[in-house]
């Protein structure tokens, strides 16, 4: 390779090497105003703690008191882990200090953790699941934090927080990370959905995809079938439709990250459906599901409950849960045409003359 075409290489891999997360935010934007800077700050404190929260998976194996139980169960009913309780933590105090947020609502809090000093109008709610897949931690397979940003609307009459209990298309970013091989940190702020691999020479996360475009279709179904004698008769209708064609694989990590972070690369469908024991699903709504349909949105997919959009889902409580198909656009409506389906023969059988 000529001299020439080195120098362009390597002042290329230089640029991209000083494309930080907070830099790209400014960069997608546009813009210095006083909203780009919060939002550049805002996903610069959760670059900090996905480091925080990545250094410490990457010696649990070498250090007392990182792995198991803590003993307790959250508001889910789960049994907490450790690291559950340190990535909660960690969340809190890294945005404490932002002074953006005016409050953090976390899989692992009852209520809502308010900074009260941060709280006037034009600040920020922090959404999050600090450690999601945590049965994963201990078999040191892959597992996630996800997130959501929202504008701080104040409290109702109830002293409730007014934006927490509103629809998905409400925020203003949302991502996740991904403890892997490599720690990525995916995000969008409606702007295309971007990929940043952490350097831990650097300490940095550098820019490594940008505007992810999930497939139309893919080969995967991702999906926990030790539910299938839990599911309504049209989930199954697609489970035996797709085990009797050829051109499916199944795929399931038992972490909502690893097995949408799949999915938005390769295409195909992650579900998880109403069950017997959970009918409206497992999944939370606001820390969970509406980030991730934020992204797949922004990637040209789609997220239903099966029978509307995820985003467009107002939720009743804090910790509500929905059922979740989300995927590439053809999957998603692959199974909802059996939903669809199952739902116009009840209605034909209740209608029909007896
Ligand atoms: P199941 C992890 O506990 C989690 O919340 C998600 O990360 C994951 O997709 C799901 O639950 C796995 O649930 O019932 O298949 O073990």
């Amino acid at each position: 390779m000529a001299d020439a075409d080195k120098l362009v290489k390597q002042t290329h891999a230089l640029d991209r090497d000083c494309t930080t997360l907070s830099r790209h935010v400014l960069q997608q934007l546009q813009s210095f105003s006083a909203e780009a800077q919060d939002l550049s700050a805002l996903m610069g404190r959760i670059a900090l703690a996905a480091k925080l929260v990545s250094r410490r998976l990457s010696r649990a194996g070498l250090v007392e008191g990182v792995l198991g139980f803590t003993g307790d169960v959250n508001v889910q009913g789960e049994s907490v882990k450790r690291m559950d309780v340190y990535a909660n933590e960690v969340f809190i105090s890294v945005f404490k200090q932002s002074g953006l947020v005016c409050r953090l609502a976390s899989e692992e809090m009852d209520k809502p953790y308010y900074i009260p000093e941060n709280c006037p109008i034009g600040r920020y709610t922090l959404l999050y699941d600090p450690i999601d897949g945590s049965s994963n931690i201990d078999s040191n397979l892959n597992i996630g934090s996800i997130f959501s940003i929202r504008q701080q609307e104040g409290t109702d009459e109830n002293g409730e927080a007014k934006d927490l209990l509103q629809h998905g298309r409400k925020q203003l970013a949302a991502g996740y990370i991904l403890y892997g091989p490599s720690t990525m940190l995916v995000y969008s702020i409606g702007n295309g959905v971007h990929s940043f691999t952490l350097d831990p020479s650097l300490g940095e996360f550098i820019l490594s995809t940008e505007n992810i475009q999930i497939p139309e279709h893919g080969s995967i179904y991702s999906v926990n079938e030790g539910n299938f004698w839990q599911w309504d008769e049209s989930i199954r209708d697609y489970i035996r439709y797709v085990h009797r064609h050829e051109g499916y694989t199944a795929r399931y990590g038992g972490a909502l990250v690893g097995d949408f972070h799949r999915i938005l690369f390769e295409g195909g469908v992650f579900l998880y459906p109403g069950t017997l024991k959970n009918p409206d699903g497992k999944l939370r709504l606001l820390y969970e599901t509406a980030p991730l349909a934020f992204l797949v949105e922004q990637a040209g997919g789609r997220a239903s409950t099966g029978t509307e959009e995820i985003l467009d889902v107002v939720p009743e409580k804090l910790h509500t849960r929905t059922p979740v198909i989300i995927g590439s656009k053809e999957d998603v409506e692959l199974v909802e045409s059996f939903i669809q389906d199952r739902t116009r023969e009840q209605t034909e059988s209740l209608t029909a003359p007896s």
